[in-house]
């Protein structure tokens, strides 16, 4: 499971409850850009190991933004990257997943969407997101990106919500973007998406090819594993390219630097999210760069556009194939993937509980023993038929 260090209120404690092995952590307290000391890994990987789990796999060694454009302090920040790659490497870490979207990171309408059976879940609702963006963060060029039809909707649909309403949505669009609890402004955002002006997707592609080329090498003679995770939603918002949505760009991303080392950090939730993305056969194809493994499941609204995060065995993504390809992925390349539910409904106690948004203890304990017992059921068939 992933854990946001010592101020999570989940405690390593429940993690190790809930079966885990592992932990998936970042120091979240080193700000963006900064190199990761070997003294302050060192110290968290000891509370770790304290508690009987080994911390393996780091998410994530965020990218800079000036990374991502290619500008301002750009070579500086690669630079700290290799060394943080080296000092986490030197600590045994295995695999450090980073993403590459620009300004956000993933982007929900609602943190508290409630199911039927009570609990609570993360939402996309679309026609929110679009009057969000064209009329309370009013980015400037907006109308251009959308026919009238939609404008118009979404006018209606702002019309209708309530002040609260509206800054219900501000908060919980602000909270996809890194470091979110520095209170971003409304001016800030602007700010940030403005920084991209003129970089298309073809730029950003380009800049994420130079990233490669400069990190991979030193992650290859350090022995430690890239991991990318793909945009959350895959599709290009505020104006802004998307470039780790589709196969096409996983594909790409091998190309531009070809090596083991480049992987990625397969993400059945943010890539499901896409009907048009096959997952097992993505997983098929993409195998050996696989390094890490979020499952997680969507139930999509085609008409509106909407999704929200599913039961993790029941939704658009069949789970079942899913398991089927990592477990015989594993089996064929003799090696253990690490894996973790990615996010958890909001459920029983919790519910009275302040958690990161998706990362509440139960809801997450109990995608972990659905999908172990899948895995478990899977193994043991394929065990039986040898
Ligand atoms: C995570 C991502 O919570 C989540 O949705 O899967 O935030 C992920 O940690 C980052 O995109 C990876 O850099
Ligand atoms: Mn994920």
């Amino acid at each position: 499971m992933r854990w946001y260090g010592p101020s999570d209120p989940v405690s390593l404690s429940d993690i190790r409850q809930a079966g885990c092995e592992g932990v998936v952590t970042a120091l979240h307290q080193v700000p963006v850009g900064e190199v990761w000391e070997a003294a302050e890994i060192q110290s968290r990987r000891k509370m770790i190991e304290q508690m009987g789990m080994t911390w393996k796999v780091v998410e994530s060694l965020p990218v800079h933004d000036d990374i991502k454009r290619k500008a301002g302090a750009f070579r500086t920040y690669i630079n700290n990257y290799k060394l943080s790659l080296e000092n986490l490497a030197r600590a045994g870490i295995e695999v450090v997943t980073y993403n590459f979207m620009p300004v956000f990171d993933w982007l929900r309408t609602d943190k508290d969407y409630r199911l039927p059976s009570g609990a609570t879940t993360l939402f996309f609702k679309k026609i929110h997101y679009l009057l969000f963006d064209l009329f309370i963060l009013q980015r400037p060029g907006a109308r251009a990106d959308y026919p009238m039809e939609t404008i118009e909707l979404a006018r209606a649909a702002f019309e209708k919500m309530t002040e609260d309403g509206r800054d219900r949505l501000f908060s919980m669009i602000m909270l996809g973007l890194p470091g979110s609890d520095v209170p971003f402004t409304k001016e800030g955002v602007l700010e940030a998406i403005q920084s991209y002006e003129g970089i298309g997707r073809e730029q950003l592609k380009e800049n994420l090819g130079l990233f490669l080329q400069a990190v991979v090498p030193s992650a290859e003679q350090a022995g430690i594993r890239l991991a990318i995770h793909p945009d959350d939603p895959p599709f290009p918002v505020f104006g802004l390219p998307r470039i780790v949505s589709t196969e096409q760009d996983l594909a790409d991303i091998l190309k531009a630097a070809p090596s083991l080392y480049n992987g990625f950090c397969f993400c059945t939730g943010s890539l499901g999210a896409r009907p048009d993305n096959d997952i097992p056969k993505m997983l098929r194809r993409f195998g050996s760069h696989i390094h890490f493994l979020h499952l997680r499941n969507t139930i999509r609204d085609m008409v509106e556009g909407d999704f929200f995060e599913a039961d993790h065995l029941a939704g658009d993504t069949d789970m079942f194939a899913v398991m089927q390809e990592v477990v015989q992925l594993m089996q064929r390349e003799k090696r253990r993937i690490p894996l973790r539910p990615d996010h958890g409904h909001k459920m029983l106690d919790d519910l009275r509980k302040q958690t990161y948004p998706g990362y509440s203890a139960i809801g997450r304990l109990k995608g972990l023993a659905e999908l172990r017992g899948l895995e478990y059921g899977i193994a043991s068939q394929i065990d039986l038929n040898d």
